[in-house]
């Protein structure tokens, strides 16, 4: 039996401009999507989940995964009402799982989720990507956040560099730097205000990588027995970008942090989201090695590429164009499919604004035909792979799928 990977779309939401059918209609079947209007930390009730996913299945969807379940920052920081808020978590999964939904996609990145700095870098071609400018970035952590010991970590010609950018920014550009730091992105749940930001900050004082690391090993010591018994499949996702930012650790970057993960708290339902975009921003994350290594353990698949500079910059590229090896990566994932004997849920990360959708209000990373293009990139790719790897076992002439 050959085992295709499940091809799934995210969905935020009856609110969301992307719509079930648009969905329908691009070969996807299954939905990734969350409960966003529930705040963080509060239960995923059955009625609610339930009421969300008669709604999928109306339109002849699949609720596949859950992203996310957000883990609230009291749990990363292990303060105030944590223990309970823990409590709240385990109670989602049991209900998620009395509802048939059996895979939770997560993330352990202090306060901010995924960080871009511009959401309409236009290419050559007239489509528009995400960047993330290292420069953007560390002006705002100079000289908008004026965060203190920020200074300390640049080297005095870096500092001036920045300096000479910061000062050459156009107030339009400043105020796009700053929403895009603070306003938070699709899927990140919460936007601060500066002063919000600041105080949030604070309450990370004296978590270090290592401490971090162990919050996260308690969380998963408290909420993976749950998972198991409710056969509920836990899959952290990477960091996006994969560095600390604003002098805040960041514990999921690399394939030794995913080791490290696996190893601390070993079940099957302990996984992983394997987001080639966020990986592949580093140079020394071996995508294709990384597949096989954890394979056994990959829950949840993100495709899309990044291309990366030397200064430290990158923009989200065509899906199989870029810095990540895609087509080694799906074959590797073809690999895994056919050990474990079962096909694992995929979608198309992100995609470009194009076409029409240039004129529409959409999320950004999250307009219609970006998406539906990564994704029938991909299923080409899959579906040739499969189809030369059953020619190359088969004699001449008997392949056909
Ligand atoms: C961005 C997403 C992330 C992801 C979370 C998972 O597009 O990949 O926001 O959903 O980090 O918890």
């Amino acid at each position: 039996m050959t085992y295709k990977m499940e091809q799934t779309m995210r969905w935020y939401g009856p609110n969301d401009p992307v719509s079930l059918r648009d969905i329908l209609q691009s070969g996807a079947t299954g939905i990734v999507t969350a409960l966003h209007h529930i705040p963080n930390g509060e239960i995923w009730s059955r009625e609610e989940i339930k009421e969300r996913k008669n709604i999928i299945e109306a339109a002849g969807l699949t609720w596949s995964v859950v992203e996310s379940v957000p883990v609230h920052e009291v749990i990363k920081t292990r303060s105030g009402n944590y223990l309970q808020v823990i409590e709240n978590y385990k109670e989602t999964i049991r209900n998620l799982a009395a509802e048939g939904i059996f895979t939770v996609c997560y993330n352990f990145m202090p306060i901010l989720d995924w960080t871009r700095t511009d959401l309409e870098f236009e290419l050559p071609n007239g489509v528009k990507a995400l960047l993330y400018e290292k420069k953007a970035v560390q002006a705002f952590d100079l000289f908008i956040l004026e965060r203190e010991e920020a200074k300390a970590e640049y080297s005095p010609e870096e500092y001036a560099e920045v300096k000479t950018y910061y000062e050459a920014l156009s107030p339009a550009k400043r105020q796009m730097i700053f929403d895009n730091m603070l306003k938070g992105l699709p899927g990140s749940e919460i936007g601060y205000t500066l002063e919000e930001f600041k105080s949030m900050l604070a309450t990370y004082d004296g978590i270090d990588a290592a401490k971090l690391a162990d919050h996260l090993r308690l969380f998963l010591d408290a909420i993976v027995p749950v998972a198991e018994e409710n056969g509920v499949s836990m899959a952290i996702h990477p960091d996006d970008p994969p560095f600390p930012l604003f002098g805040l650790a960041r514990i999921m970057s690399t394939a030794e942090d995913a080791r490290r993960i696996l190893r601390d708290q070993p079940s099957p339902y302990n996984g992983l989201t394997f987001c080639t975009g966020s990986f592949g921003v580093r140079a020394d994350n071996d995508l294709p090695a990384m597949v096989e290594e954890f394979g056994d353990y990959i829950h949840f698949i993100h495709l899309r590429s990044t291309k990366r500079d030397e200064a430290g910059n990158f923009f989200e590229d065509n899906h199989l164009e870029g810095n990540v090896p895609m087509v080694a990566v799906i074959d590797a994932i073809i690999q895994v499919q056919q050990k474990r004997g079962k096909s694992l849920p995929m979608r198309p990360d992100h995609g470009h604004l194009m076409l029409d959708d240039l004129s529409k209000k959409t999320n950004p990373g999250y307009s219609a035909i970006g998406r539906l293009k990564g994704l029938a990139e991909i299923r080409g790719v899959e579906a040739g792979l499969l189809y030369s790897q059953k020619k190359s076992s088969l004699p001449t002439g008997q392949a056909g799928m």
